[in-house]
């Protein structure tokens, strides 16, 4: 197995542990091309200003200009993962990219990396930041099992980044001018360093822009080498004025091609060269220059796998229960061609039982029901609603006060119909 074929100045890996995890990375390898990569779109919020972007659109450090079509829990996230793995076996990476950057919005991204590694604890998590909150989340990152990092870094000199960055929202501030370029600068290279030693297998992205960090990335990449990064990725400035940007709007051009290979060569000096980016979106799914439709997945046959379902209720008939009072759950198993009764689930009830919420009794360990995929009752708070969310379980209160067996039908017709759309598409009747 060659692992170094990154680039025409590819190095030698330096562990074997890294090799394993290169091996199978379609970015940090070209040989990953075989495998295929799923971005995860769960985290809106970002924490800088790029003149590259215009939050309307992805995240520019990892993505094509492109609205995401749909912004996902970490729940949806978990159940998209299982669609996409039982439909495209070589998804070997999850990445969490945006649309904004995914330190800016830890819960998501934190409970997001949580709900995957449960449904498939050997998949590769990635992620990739701007860095500013990297030397702070670099623990949490790790314990969630991360093991690659991309950190775009467009300059190591302030005076270049003022030009890029017009503020950075660090301890609770809105930073301006150099001092916003600097402090950005400093967290990068500090969590850059951190995640080296730490043994993550870190890339860096660079965008370049003519006339403003072209000269610099030379001596960019040779800071990268000293500090022991795994591959560059020095990628072309998109800015169609069509998008919306501040450089799109003010005419900042491009490189061409030429100044690209010409930068790349100049950074190949120090640094390995990743040439095969294709600057894809916050929520691309599939092998590299293959990005399969992620729509149409989603309409799929719904796997044979059937629904677990627990239900809160006092009379055994009706969802007529508050999670919070619940202290036991009636359970099913509910697919498209059958429901099947379950052993009632015995629980430690979440709320004292009063009927108001005590936000101080609401302290429970929620996980012993993350093997649940949905919970239907009569009513929920918002905290553990979202707690829930975050394990990958999807609380509703639709079918409040309604017979148990007609929601149960209701959910095995939503399967049948899924069912159905999905083949009608298979045999042509689509567009
Ligand atoms: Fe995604 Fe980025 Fe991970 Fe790859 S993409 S988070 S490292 S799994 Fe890859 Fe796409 Fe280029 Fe990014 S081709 S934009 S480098
Ligand atoms: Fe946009 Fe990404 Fe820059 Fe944030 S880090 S401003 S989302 S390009």
């Amino acid at each position: 197995m060659t692992i170094h074929a990154l680039g025409e100045q590819s190095k030698d890996t330096k562990t074997k542990e890294q090799a394993a995890l290169v091996e199978k990375h379609p970015c940090f390898s070209k040989e990953g091309h075989r495998y295929a990569r799923m971005h995860l779109p769960v985290a809106p919020a970002c924490n800088i200003q790029c003149n590259y972007c215009n939050r309307k659109f992805d995240c520019s450090n990892e993505t094509r200009p492109g609205v995401v079509s749909k912004l996902l829990s970490p729940a949806m996230a978990a159940r998209r993962f299982q669609k996409v793995k039982q439909h495209v076996p070589e998804t070997q990476v999850v990445g969490i990219a945006g649309p904004g950057d995914p330190l800016a919005n830890p819960k998501a991204t934190l409970a997001s990396l949580k709900a995957i590694a449960k449904v498939d604890s050997d998949v590769h998590l990635c992620i990739s930041t701007n860095g500013l909150a990297l030397p702070d989340q670099l623990n949490d990152l790790i314990k969630a099992g991360v093991k690659h990092l991309t950190i775009t870094i467009n300059c190591i000199d302030a005076n270049i980044g003022q030009k890029i960055y017009p503020w950075v929202y660090f301890n609770q501030q809105r930073l301006r001018g150099r001092l916003a370029a600097q402090t950005l600068i400093d967290r990068q290279l500090m969590g850059l360093e951190a995640a080296i030693k730490a043994g993550m297998l870190v890339k860096v992205n660079t965008v370049l822009i003519p006339g403003i960090n072209d000269h610099h990335i030379e001596a960019l990449a040779e800071e990268l080498g000293r500090y022991g990064a795994f591959i560059h990725n020095v990628m072309p400035l998109i800015s169609d004025p069509a998008h919306g940007t501040y450089f799109g709007l003010m005419g900042q051009r491009g490189p061409t091609k030429e100044e690209l290979d010409q930068a790349r060569a100049l950074a190949g000096q120090s640094m390995s060269q990743m040439t095969h980016c294709q600057q894809c979106r916050a929520d691309a799914v599939g092998k590299l220059g293959q990005d399969i439709d992620i729509a149409a997945l989603e309409n799929a046959p719904a796997s044979n796998k059937p629904l677990r379902i627990a239900i809160a209720s006092k009379s055994k008939l009706l969802i007529d229960q508050h999670f919070g009072h619940a202290s036991e759950f009636s359970t099913y198993l509910v697919s498209a061609d059958c429901i099947d009764k379950q052993a009632d689930f015995s629980w430690q009830q979440y709320c004292s039982g009063s009927d108001e919420c005590e936000p101080e009794s609401q302290q429970k360990d929620l996980s012993a029901l993350n093997h649940f995929d949905q919970i239907l009752c009569s009513r929920i708070g918002l905290a553990p609603k979202q707690e829930l969310a975050e394990l990958g379980v999807e609380v509703t209160t639709q079918y409040a006060l309604r017979d148990i067996e007609q929601a149960l039908s209701a959910i095995q017709q939503q399967l049948q119909a899924q069912r159905s759309k999905a083949s009608a598409c298979s045999v042509g009747e689509c567009g």
